[in-house]
């Protein structure tokens, strides 16, 4: 029977974990998953976390199956949180939004959703793209092609490269865009730009999706959550998947959603009926504990502060650590002005070293980044940043 099954490729990203765990060099540093450490290096538990499952605790709850889309108070605090408790979409029920496997799992739910309804789209995802997209849809059974993104000269967005994709893509393909602190350059479009994408989107019929896998790590949670804000504005039918992984610190209980904006309430319902038979048919329905968890956080007044406390005080963090990464170079002797990397945005740093110079950062430094030349900043500490600089100007010096 397996014979003839090929060995598949590691995952690019997750793949560098089992690499980074095998290293004996004991200064190794990973910089390679999309992990927020802080500054001890450890993987934080949010006290708003730990006192919301405190709080569940103290009323056990016996464990039967879930609806199909999830915890009602989850998926209304996500519809909150997304669109703002009294937007017209949320307040005029024209919102499905269904609990989720992670954000990976909103993609996928929406991905088989629009695959039923029109299999000859084709998908657009941004050049360069977190790589899962393309899997995500191409397992969906879509042709993914890319529109322009990343300008390496410029060290920036091609806005104009991205305009001219959007535009010449044919009426009804799905454009899967970055609601903020794009992955993997680190570099968003401005609320300007955005306007600009959005008049692409609306007058070539495109159905904007938007990915929303960092909410709060960029300007603010109703900074960053703005755009969805300007899609609604504009009249547009869209798509918008959310993870809790980073922003809650709560990667492996795998909170996530998807929403989808129709045209009115019966048009909603007709929507959330087709999301709940592409979810019965892939895992039934969603797990209990970090849904609710995570609804607990965002409707108790107390808790829903700490959390904006502890998220803002990662966002903080990392944008020191952008700013010590970029001195401690300049201090390492590093001739070429790395400023861009404190206009970056999120957690990721396009750092614009090659595929050598990471492949050396790894086998000589133990500093681990993707091959395309992406650290995670979120994993740099007081510790670590200042090894991480000096392997970087070696590798840089030659
Ligand atoms: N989308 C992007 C852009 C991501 O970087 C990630 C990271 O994991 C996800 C989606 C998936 O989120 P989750 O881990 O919640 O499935
Ligand atoms: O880009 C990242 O590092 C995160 C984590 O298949 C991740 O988004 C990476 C790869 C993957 C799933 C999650």
């Amino acid at each position: 029977l397996f014979s003839a099954v090929a060995m598949a490729p590691r995952d690019p990203i997750l793949g560098l974990n089992e690499q980074y765990a095998a290293d004996p060099n004991p200064q190794k540093v990973n910089l390679g998953v999309g992990v927020y450490f802080d500054d001890n290096g450890k993987l934080p538990l949010l006290q708003c976390v730990q006192a919301a499952e405190k709080a569940l605790m103290d009323t056990p709850t016996a464990r039967g199956y879930l609806p199909i889309d999830g915890i009602a108070a989850y998926d209304n605090a996500v519809k909150a949180l997304v669109f703002g408790a009294d937007a017209e979409p949320v307040t005029s029920g024209r919102v499905a939004t269904v609990q989720a496997i992670g954000g990976t799992g909103g993609l996928k739910i929406g991905a088989d959703f629009l695959h039923k309804l029109n299999p000859n789209a084709k998908v657009l995802i941004s050049d360069p793209s977190w790589e899962n997209h393309r899997a995500i849809f191409q397992n969906a059974g879509f042709e993914v092609d890319t529109y322009a993104y990343y300008d390496a000269a410029k060290r920036g967005v091609n806005f104009d490269g991205m305009l001219q994709s959007l535009r010449s893509a044919a009426p009804g393909t799905i454009a899967v865009l970055h609601a903020c602190c794009h992955n993997p350059t680190g570099y968003d479009i401005t609320p300007a730009q955005w306007d600009q994408v959005i008049e692409v989107v609306k007058a070539n019929n495109l159905v904007a999706f938007l990915d929303m896998a960092y909410q709060g790590f960029g300007h603010g949670i109703a900074e960053d959550g703005a755009v969805i804000g300007k899609f609604v504005a504009a009249g547009l039918n869209i798509f918008v998947s959310t993870s809790f992984s980073k922003s809650f610190s709560l990667y492996g209980e795998r909170v996530g959603a998807l929403s989808v904006v129709a045209n009115d309430k019966e048009e909603a319902a007709r929507v959330l009926s087709q999301l709940k038979i592409v979810i019965r048919t892939n895992y039934s329905n969603p797990p209990t504990h970090g849904g609710a968890v995570v609804a607990k956080v965002l409707t108790t007044p107390a808790l829903r502060q700490q959390w904006e406390e502890e998220l803002g005080a990662m966002r903080v963090r990392i944008k020191a650590m952008r700013q010590k990464l970029v001195d401690g170079l300049q201090a390492a002797g590093v001739q070429q002005d790395m400023s861009f990397m404190t206009q970056q945005i999120g957690m990721f740093s396009y750092s614009g070293l090659t595929k050598e110079q990471m492949l050396r950062l790894r086998s000589e430094f133990g500093v681990y980044g993707t091959d395309t030349g992406r650290i995670c900043v979120a994993a740099l500490n007081s510790q670590n940043v200042g090894y991480v600089c000096q392997a970087i100007a070696k590798v840089l010096q030659g």
